[in-house]
């Protein structure tokens, strides 16, 4: 396995990588989608406050920010020379991590420019094969990550992000999607709510369409899970809210290049299934592009994230199985608790990386630490 570092858009910059390497990271894993974007029109409301320096939250129902330009589709030159000035670094890039909404709304919604949009995607994934750029994570998901409370409740007093309650109140207004604004214009009103047999046949369409290109340009498209996991938000059917659902988006293509962005906070938050044993069935069959370390109290629609070594989720047990069953992609920080400091950010993250180094030695050489593996922990999930 291999320790990598989530890295927003507004942080691709030498110093952001200089800083990875220097929390021991070996590979970044790249937003190139501004989450934080408040538009730059003279007169035009901001949609948001959400900050930059933290992990995209925005409020309960308050979108992140403005989605990108739709006639702007990530190019091979930017894409070579962001993977250039990462290499300079001295590091790799492992990933991009999620589209534009602006770029496939109408897939999400199946709407009136869906083919236009397919084509855009297939091009962006043949793009990012002539770039070099192994994996595209990406998130089917109508409501997106929504529904969530920032509160003074970590450890120490950190403040964190948790839920409170089911977000089902206010529909996702029209010019939505995905928790982003992609059309400050559209119509007052809201999105007709859609049955979850709709949304899983979307998701098979887009993954019929779109995996034979990435098969022939060596991509790996890789699902996040819905966070947070509840069945329905806003409204709207949620597609992988419990553990066992992965296994159905894996079958319906099944290629090297239909893939998971596997979470380990949002699947456990998940209501059912056991945490262990769905890392275990997914790493097993060697279809975990990469991986988001997080851990969390509680489950939904009442939980909150925690620090790395604390929590519901004993991280070194899920680090142990991948292992165990040759894991040899990416594991990256999600989010933390903002630590009380100067840099709530990369405090965050240095305690992070710093729990998973010391795990990846100890499982890497136990014999150099005593750590002998006896029956208990062999047959251990
Ligand atoms: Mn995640």
């Amino acid at each position: 396995m291999k320790i990598g570092l989530g890295l927003y858009r507004h942080m691709l910059t030498r110093d952001y990588y200089d800083f990875a390497r220097q929390a021991g990271c070996t590979h970044v894993v790249v937003h190139l989608v501004d989450y934080f974007n408040q538009g730059t029109s003279p007169g035009s409301a901001q949609v948001s406050s959400n900050p930059r320096n933290n992990q995209p939250s925005g409020g309960k129902y308050e979108p992140w920010g403005l989605a990108g330009d739709p006639e702007k589709l990530w190019t091979v030159a930017e894409l070579k020379s962001l993977r250039s000035d990462i290499e300079n670094a001295g590091l790799v890039l492992a990933a991009i991590e999620n589209i534009d909404p602006a770029h496939w709304h109408d897939i999400l919604l199946d709407g009136p420019q869906r083919a236009q949009q397919i084509e855009k995607v297939k091009t962006l994934i043949r793009r990012l094969g002539d770039a070099g750029v192994p994996v595209l994570g990406y998130n089917f998901s109508l409501a997106g990550v929504c529904g969530r409370v920032t509160a003074r409740q970590g450890r120490g007093d950190a403040i964190t992000l948790g839920m409170d309650g089911p977000a089902e109140d206010v529909p996702i207004p029209n010019g939505t999607i995905w928790n982003m604004v992609y059309d400050p214009k559209a119509p007052t009103g809201n999105l007709p709510s859609i049955s979850h047999d709709e949304l899983w046949r979307r998701l098979q369409s887009f993954l019929e369409e779109v995996v034979p290109v990435a098969e022939k340009a060596g991509v790996r498209l890789a699902a996040h899970p819905d966070d947070p996991p509840m069945p329905t938000m806003r409204q709207q059917p949620r597609l992988v809210y419990q553990p066992h659902m992965y296994q159905r988006l894996i079958d319906l293509a099944p290629s090297r290049s239909n893939s998971l962005e596997l979470c380990v906070g949002t699947m456990a938050e998940m209501t059912e299934g056991n945490i262990y044993d769905a890392v275990d069935q997914y790493s097993k069959q060697g279809k975990i592009a990469y991986i988001h370390l997080r851990n969390v109290v509680g489950k939904v629609p009442n939980y909150r994230e925690t620090f790395i070594d604390e929590g519901d989720v004993d991280m070194l047990r899920i680090m142990a199985i991948l292992h165990r069953n040759n894991f040899d992609g990416v594991l990256i920080p999600d989010h933390t608790p903002q630590m009380t400091c100067s840099a709530p950010w990369h405090a965050g993250m240095a305690h992070t990386l710093g729990f998973m180094l010391a795990a990846k030695a100890a499982l890497e050489s136990p014999q150099r630490y005593g750590i002998v593996a006896g029956p208990a922990a062999q047959g251990q999930k």
